[in-house]
């Protein structure tokens, strides 16, 4: 996702905090988050290209083999090396610093937190686990409206630029408040079974890859070849997809750090 994204996921994260939560949180965000975990979401993209966080750039996405439709973590994360395996690895460096046994902190937890909230999000755009070939969709050039674009730009800001100025008078806080509204209704029978995971596990990033890829392949790349002009039909029938997906994003977020911080054994 682009910065839009990034903060809706991580504000609708915030409003599903149990206390422990909120605590350990608010310990760990830098000075500049004001408090708000939303406010340095997006950290990890401003950092992606400086020489000295270049290795964190392939942890952002985990592309699958084209057309295939399906994902697979031994095949698709080599050596840990995707967003499911970072997202692994960061629940389970804030894991260990939240046990009380563990007295010495060897992980700088801050950043810990800020790249787990922004993997999170990412995981759940759909072209994040897009082909290989097309590097999830940068390669097909297309044209959004009037703008000449790619297909991966369309699902990370497009739509959710153009759903702003349509229907929510350019104000992403009323989109946020829009899909927590959903949450509350419409979606209600859905949130246990998103923030469920399997027995014992903390973090369970498969899943949620393994729907990326399959709704790519259902909506992303579907009637989106090089060349083609998207337009009204595509925005208004995807739109309903990124939303969920930022709901999802969000849910999964606050589910996975209330594991992370909760004292109940
Ligand atoms: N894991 C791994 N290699 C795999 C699958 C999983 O290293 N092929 C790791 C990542 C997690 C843990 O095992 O830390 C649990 O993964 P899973 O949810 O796949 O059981
Ligand atoms: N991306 C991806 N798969 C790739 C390469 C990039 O999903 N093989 C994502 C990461 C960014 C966006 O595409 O969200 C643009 O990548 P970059 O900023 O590295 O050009
Ligand atoms: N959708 C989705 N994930 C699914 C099934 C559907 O994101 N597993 C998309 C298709 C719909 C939108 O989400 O356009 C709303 O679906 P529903 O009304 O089933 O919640
Ligand atoms: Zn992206
Ligand atoms: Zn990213």
């Amino acid at each position: 996702w682009g910065d839009d994204g990034h903060y809706a996921v991580c504000k609708i994260a915030q409003g599903y905090f149990e206390e422990e939560t909120v605590v350990a949180v608010k310990k760990l965000l830098p000075e500049s988050a004001n408090g708000e975990l939303a406010a340095v979401c997006s950290w990890p993209d401003e950092i992606k290209k400086l020489p000295q966080w270049r290795w964190t750039s392939a942890l952002h996405f985990a592309d699958t083999p084209d057309y295939k439709c399906n994902y697979e973590y031994s095949r698709d994360c080599p050596k840990d090396w995707c967003v499911t395996g970072a997202i692994f690895n960061y629940t389970n460096q804030l894991m260990s610093a939240s046990e009380i046994s563990q007295s010495i902190v060897r992980y700088n937890l801050t950043e810990a937190l800020m790249f787990l909230s922004h993997y999170m999000g990412d995981i759940h755009q759909l072209l994040h686990e897009g082909f290989i070939g097309d590097l999830g969709g940068n390669k097909i050039k297309v044209h959004w409206y009037n703008q000449e674009t790619n297909l991966h730009r369309v699902w990370d800001d497009m739509i959710i630029e153009s759903a702003l100025e349509t229907y929510y008078n350019s104000s992403l806080p009323r989109m946020i408040q829009a899909l927590q509204a959903k949450l509350k209704n419409g979606w209600s029978n859905d949130v246990p079974s998103w923030e469920s995971c399997q027995l014992n596990q903390t973090a369970c990033p498969n899943p949620y890859a393994s729907e990326s890829i399959d709704l790519a392949c259902k909506y992303a790349y579907r009637n989106a070849t090089a060349g083609t002009t998207l337009g009204d039909y595509y925005f208004v029938s995807r739109l309903p997809v990124v939303e969920k997906r930022l709901a999802q994003g969000g849910i999964r977020l606050a589910a996975t750090l209330n594991r992370i911080y909760s004292t109940k054994s």
